[in-house]
């Protein structure tokens, strides 16, 4: 390899085009020297950026199978929002009808007319191949069956990777022409030309895979041999089950060398009775001779023509991709679209007002300070609201408010839903208003997908957010202790002074330091004082609960809200936008549907 030449031109002139395959052996070394191998490793390297036609510069098409593509999924995106107020589903059967003719193929690459060579084996299908391909590309021998992987060549091999790999066709044995020093060859391009194994290897009598070959090929060339070309086996298996794709299957008639013009003649017109009794009305006989050239020339012009029918078919469907794109296109609007994240706020904010938050957290607020009067409230103060009926239902209300507190966390309900049904629709309202039809629909009924389900999800919200119970603080406690001492010594001070009055009234006072008269100003003092400070005591915790039960209110109230948000970007948020993403994806595909993308 040490005067390599361009790939290039070794591709162009290193065929037998001028002496012809015959007998020229394994050509496996004489591939390798000639250095074609390593021009199609270059290519699998490259991406098939490599010699030869750019298919699109011939069919205008390789771009045509990413628009089909692209129209396949709008298609989609268009079906599952058709109806009323939807996408029109007279155009979406005819965009379904499109692609179902463009068919899979099409879709894998616009710009290649796929020919297989097909046939028994030593029929000469190899040869032919190479005569075709002017170059000895696939090995001819005497070792049967001799081709034992499928070989392609491509005239023009830009983005055909995608329909070689569908094909099956290994890297090592794709092969490219090129077009510029092949004068003439120029409405070749885009031709992918298949050699195959011999049938019995290839299709083994399963219909399913005949059938699939002949819908991948837009030309089956039958190749058969003086010897065998009636062979009763080979017509019922597999010419027979073709019969319904005739227009696309030509026979050839190779080796015609070995017979007398008049030997062919009577082959071809013995085959063409017989093809026409098998119902393959359509297809069309050639006689060929690999080894003098005789016949390739025709053989050749049912390719070009072959070709020339393909790009016009795909001409025809990029035409109607255009007019169904612009169809497509009122459904996409002028602009994009904000997301709904700047209404976010507002939608929370009107669920926490729909859930009751500042209901709950006055009501939380509340429960705590009635809980914490019996700890450090005073005693001789509660005890005067009893006795003068001031507050009888103090413990009513606090049992109850627990009771209200467990209600709210079961969800709003009544008058509230309709408020969470008010605030999607104010959201749903807000983003989708510059959309084209049906897309504010589409994105409203995504923001109500879950509505039924939000009223539970809020009273979950707010039942995690509450403490679990109304339980007494510790320092709650140490003051009722506290408060319970102050009690005991008012109680004893006051006792006190009712015996010394007593006991002085009867004069039964005994003198001892206890029962001294002139202490009853000083116990009288000191009770009003302990009175006083228990007063004092429960006034000054008093402010101290209220302070916390108001932060335990915020923080609960924080809680709540955080929760509620969650569940308005779950519910309501993220299925908003989902569909708001795939209006973005519409858009992107059906640019590249028109050829803009
Ligand atoms: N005389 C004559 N011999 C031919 C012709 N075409 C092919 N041959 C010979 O027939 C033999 C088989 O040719 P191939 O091209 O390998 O046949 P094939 O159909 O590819 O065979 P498989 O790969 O085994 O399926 C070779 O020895 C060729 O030289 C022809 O037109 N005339
Ligand atoms: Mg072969």
């Amino acid at each position: 390899m040490t005067d390599v030449e361009s790939p290039r031109a070794r591709l162009a002139g290193s065929g037998p085009a001028d002496s012809g395959p015959a007998d020229s052996g394994p050509a496996d070394s004489g591939l390798a020297d000639s250095g074609l191998e390593l021009t199609t490793a270059g290519f699998a390297r490259a991406g098939f950026p490599g010699p030869g036609f750019a298919a699109d510069e011939v069919t205008g098409g390789a771009a045509l199978s990413d628009r089909l593509t692209a129209l396949a999924r709008i298609t989609q995106i268009g079906s599952a929002r058709s109806g009323h107020d939807g996408f029109d589903p007279e155009l979406l059967r005819e965009s379904e009808d499109l692609l179902a003719r463009a068919g899979e193929r099409l879709r894998l690459s616009a710009g290649h007319t796929v020919v297989v060579l097909a046939g028994g084996t030593g029929s000469g299908k190899s040869s032919l191949f190479n005569r075709l391909a002017s170059a000895d590309f696939s090995p001819v021998g005497v070792v049967r069956p001799m081709t034992r992987e499928a070989y392609a060549c491509v005239w023009g091999m830009e983005g055909a990777g995608p329909l070689l790999d569908w094909l099956g066709v290994a890297e090592r044995n794709r092969y490219a022409r090129s077009s510029e020093l092949d004068a003439g060859e120029s409405s070749m391009g885009g031709l992918l030309l298949l050699d195959l194994p011999d049938h019995d290897s290839v299709l083994a009598g399963a219909t399913g895979s005949v059938n699939r070959l002949v819908s991948l090929a837009d030309l089956m060339v039958w190749v058969l041999d003086p010897q065998k070309y009636a062979d009763a086996a080979v017509h019922s298996r597999y010419l027979v089950p073709m019969a319904g794709h005739s227009s696309v299957i030509s026979l050839v008639l190779n080796q015609s060398d070995l017979l007398t013009p008049q030997e062919a003649h009577d082959c071809v017109e013995d085959l063409q009775r017989l093809l026409e009794t098998e119902g393959l009305h359509d297809s069309q006989v050639l006689v060929t001779s690999a080894v003098t050239g005789a016949g390739v020339a025709d053989l050749r012009q049912v390719l070009i023509r072959t070709v020339s029918a393909r790009r016009a078919s795909t001409a025809r469907i990029a035409a109607d991709v255009d007019a169904l794109a612009a169809r497509f296109a009122p459904y996409a609007g002028q602009d994009g679209v904000e997301g709904p994240e700047q209404h976010y706020a507002a939608l929370v904010a009107a669920f926490a007002q729909a859930a009751g938050v500042a209901g709950v957290g006055r009501a939380l607020q509340s429960a705590r300070e009635l809980k914490a009067v019996d700890y450090v409230g005073w005693p001789v103060s509660w005890l005067a609201d009893r006795l003068l009926r001031r507050d009888p239902v103090r413990k009513i209300r606090l049992g109850t408010l627990w009771d209200e507190l467990r209600s709210m966390s079961a969800g709003p309900a009544g008058a509230h839903r309709a408020e969470i049904d008010n605030a999607i629709t104010v959201l749903s309202d807000e983003i989708a208003p510059g959309l084209p039809a049906p897309w504010p629909a589409t994105a409203r009924s995504a923001a109500r997908s879950q509505v039924d389900a939000i009223p539970s999800a809020l009273g979950r919200a707010i039942a995690d957010a509450l403490p679990a119970q109304n339980s007494a603080a510790l320092w709650w406690r140490l003051v009722a202790v506290w408060q319970g001492l102050l009690l005991g010594g008012a109680v004893a001070g006051l006792t006190w002074l009712v015996v010394l009055v007593v006991a002085g009234i009867f004069g039964a006072l005994q003198h001892t330091t206890f029962s001294n008269v002139a202490l009853l100003p000083w116990i009288a003092v000191m009770v009003a004082a302990i009175l006083l400070l228990g007063w004092l005591t429960a006034s000054g915790c008093m402010t101290l609960v209220a302070r916390t039960a108001d932060r335990e209110r915020e923080q609960a109230e924080q809680k709540m809200r955080a929760e509620i948000a969650g569940v308005a970007r779950r519910m309501v948020l993220l299925p908003v936008e989902q569909e708001l993403s795939v209006y973005g994806r519409f858009r992107d595909e059906l640019a590249v549907a028109r050829g803009e993308g």
